[in-house]
């Protein structure tokens, strides 16, 4: 069995060597241990320090392109190399990189498609009770989404099965990790939690300027993976509220021009204006459903075919 060990960076020369330190050298039942960096347009010296410290695998973007493209060219990259399991941490050392033989166990064994590292948030001395709120929050409306269970919906430490890193496909420039728990989700893989301790903090989130911007950026991914998998149920949703908003004032239209008997309801023509908008409103949603629904079925063939060209581009 083969391991690549991503490891996404951009400008981190100060805590590499501690990230590459800890990097176990031999794993129970791997047979080669690959690293490859992925140098997200580092104007540091990265690239130089990864080399003094051995790393032989390097994926450059002549320019920054954000941690999600950088994770699904890692992807591919890894593939390409054969392979069996992939590993990602990340460059500031927040991670235990010694923990990877207990992260990768599950997928050797079998049991499991995606591994995540549970940081137990909740636990985390150095998180604001703000951060711990929301960490709680987000994950509980993920796990809604996604239809899992999983502890840390955000965290980047993880390891991705071979059929894993070729069924998934992240599309979002940002939130590679919450949008690859809800597809692995709703391709049926078994995504397992182990719990890890987070060594002490180096520096300051990059990604996360704020908890607002964090949420904010992630509701918009949860959104639109839901319209993506369960348009039906999202745009049916939608489309029966407006349904029964649009009846209550239409029926009162209709029992006042049968009761009332003034000429054709004349003095009720709100409510069989505000009836008619949300009733059209109504049917445009049922049809927006139907139509988003025939997307998401191609949408699944293209994955088939787009596994199957992966497959064969990365033949081993
Ligand atoms: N913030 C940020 N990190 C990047 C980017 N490209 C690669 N990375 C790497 O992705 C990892 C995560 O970034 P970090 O700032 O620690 O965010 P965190 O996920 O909130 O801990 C680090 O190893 C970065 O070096 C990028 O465009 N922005
Ligand atoms: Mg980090």
């Amino acid at each position: 069995m083969k391991l690549v060990i991503m490891i996404p960076c951009l400008n981190e020369e100060k805590t590499l060597p501690l990230v590459l330190g800890s990097i176990p050298k031999k794993i129970k039942g791997i047979d080669k241990i690959d690293i490859l960096l992925i140098d997200d347009g580092c104007t540091d010296r990265t690239v130089e320090v990864a080399k003094a410290h051995g790393v032989k695998h390097f994926l450059t973007h002549t320019r920054n392109q954000g941690l999600s493209r950088s994770f699904r060219h890692g992807l591919n990259r890894a593939l390409q190399m054969g392979a069996d399991i992939i590993v990602q941490t990340e460059g500031d050392n927040q991670y235990p990189q010694e923990r990877i033989p207990d992260l990768v166990q599950p997928i050797i064994d079998g049991t499991a498609d995606t591994v995540i590292g549970d940081r137990q948030t909740q636990t985390i001395d150095h998180f604001s009770s703000s951060k711990k709120f929301f960490q709680k929050f987000g994950t509980s409306v993920l796990n809604l989404a996604a239809g899992t269970n999983v502890p840390d919906a955000i965290s980047g430490f993880r390891a991705y099965s071979r059929k894993a890193a070729l069924q998934l496909n992240p599309i979002a420039d940002y939130s590679w990790a919450t949008e690859t728990t809800i597809q692995a989700s709703h391709k049926g893989h078994t995504i397992l939690s182990i719990p890890i301790k987070t060594n002490p903090k180096t520096r300051d989130s990059r990604q996360f300027k704020s908890s607002w911007q964090h949420i904010r950026k992630s509701s918009v991914t949860i959104i639109r993976a839901f319209i993506m998998y369960k348009p039906y149920a999202v745009f049916f949703g939608i489309g029966g509220i407006l349904l029964i908003a649009g009846l209550i004032p239409f029926i009162h239209f209709i029992y006042l021009t049968l009761t009332v008997r003034s000429p054709f309801g004349a003095h009720h023509l709100q409510s069989l204006l505000a009836g008619s908008v949300l009733l059209i409103a109504s049917f445009i949603s049922f049809t927006l459903g139907v139509i988003a629904d025939l997307i998401r079925i191609n949408r699944s063939l293209l994955e088939e075919i787009l596994e199957l060209s992966k497959r064969n581009a990365f033949k081993r």
